[in-house]
């Protein structure tokens, strides 16, 4: 698919962490499409993560839920839109324990709607067209350590509510592309981080606790394996994959930089106190071991060499620079992290860890 002609893309959940790095990617990246960002602004989407684009001519933002199909199908039909790259979701794993039905209406549905309404819009004319399902490695399930990494063939094997709700779009896009012809693209991506990662997530809250002298919380023993990717290595192989994708395929997407979650707030530790000019190993009392999560997955490890063979597509950023810019960035910003978790964050915070 050439990106050189006029396009009008839609980006679902601009506003959220990834989504405003893939907007921002797009917007700067190809001045001659129109990139319209729509996102209902939930807790997690935040316009502030895209106050440096916000006045692009190419650019523009629309307030509006996936969960609406009238909606979506009007702005798909008003806005001539030609491509979608789906990233709206409830993404994090503890709230979709307390409340599953939510991330079913957003996840499934949501996703369900979009490609019912692009479905109607496009009736049949593929040509040019393009749904991006944007998932996670999540739904693939753990591997135990020393088990090869997930590939495309991985079978599916979710435990959380989230990762059944992911598991659960997933199969409807494939079911779209399979039944009506759809064109679609999904990818799997492992665990990123870097700058505008909401601080519920374990490294954004992390580096702010330990900013603050406070607990860190650690699920069970610290074990559990994540497999870490800086978030504009995301952006660009979402870029890489929409344009030059196999139609109806599936891309991994992963650093191939696995890390016990100990091990990830010990170098946490460690950076932060270097910045602020305190003895080696002050905050190391801040590590807080506490009740596991609930299905906690054990491992998770991406093989993205399809991604790489067929795309090109390598990480660019070594996890130890992007982690130290990463932790600078959350320290300069300390305004954007009092806004975003001031009141309804605030309340779930003390829900979540008050009796932990
Ligand atoms: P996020 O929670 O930071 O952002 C989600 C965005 O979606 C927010 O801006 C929110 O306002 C918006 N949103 C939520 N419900 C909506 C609705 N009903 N209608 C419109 N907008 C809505 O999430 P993220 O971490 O940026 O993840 C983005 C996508 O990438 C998700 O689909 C997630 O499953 C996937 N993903 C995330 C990771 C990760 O490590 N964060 C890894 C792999 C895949
Ligand atoms: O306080 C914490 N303590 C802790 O030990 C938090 C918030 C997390 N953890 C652990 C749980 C995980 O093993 O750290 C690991 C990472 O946790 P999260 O940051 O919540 O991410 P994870 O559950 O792995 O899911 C993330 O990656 C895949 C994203 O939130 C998903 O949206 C994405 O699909």
């Amino acid at each position: 698919m050439a990106d050189s002609q006029q396009r009008c893309i839609l980006v679902t959940g601009g506003a959220g962490f990834i989504g405003s790095h893939v907007v921002r990617h797009f917007v700067r990246k190809y001045p001659h499409y129109r990139i319209i960002n729509v996102d209902q602004l939930t807790y997690a989407g935040n316009l502030e993560n895209l106050a440096d684009v916000q006045d692009a001519p190419n650019y523009c933002f629309v307030r509006g839920d996936v969960g609406d199909l009238e909606t979506m199908r009007s702005l798909l039909r008003e806005q001539k839109v030609d491509g979608i790259i789906h990233l709206a979701a409830e993404s994090h794993v503890d709230r979709s324990i307390c409340d599953p039905l939510l991330f079913a209406r957003t996840n499934v549905m949501g996703t369900l709607n979009l490609l019912q309404a692009a479905r109607e819009c496009w009736s049949g004319q593929w040509e040019g067209r393009r749904f991006h399902h944007v998932s996670t490695d999540e739904v693939y399930g753990a591997l135990e350590p020393g088990e090869a990494a997930f590939s495309e063939t991985t079978p599916y094997s979710p435990h959380s509510p989230y990762s059944a709700s992911k598991a659960s779009s997933d199969h409807f896009v494939r079911a779209y592309h399979d039944t009506y012809g759809l064109p679609v693209v999904l990818t799997n991506c492992s665990n990123n981080y870097g700058p505008y990662q909401f601080p519920e997530k374990l490294i954004p809250l992390c580096i702010h606790n330990i900013c603050e002298e406070k607990p860190l919380p650690i699920y069970g023993n610290g074990e559990n394996v994540r497999d870490w990717l800086h978030v504009q290595d995301h952006a660009q192989a979402i870029d890489e994959v929409f344009h030059r994708g196999r139609d109806g395929e599936s891309y991994n997407i992963g650093g191939g930089n696995e890390w016990r979650n100990i091990d990830i707030v010990r170098k946490l530790i460690r950076l932060v106190d270097e910045e602020l000019g305190r003895p080696v190993g002050y905050s190391d009392r801040l590590i807080t071991f506490v009740a596991d999560r609930a299905g906690h997955d054990l491992r998770y490890a991406i093989n993205a060499e399809k991604l790489r063979r067929e795309l090109g597509w390598v990480p660019q950023r070594s996890f130890e620079t992007g982690l130290r810019e990463t932790v600078k960035w959350y320290m300069e910003h300390a305004d954007w992290v009092r806004n975003v978790t001031s009141g309804a964050y605030e309340r779930y915070y003390a829900e979540m860890y008050g009796d932990r």
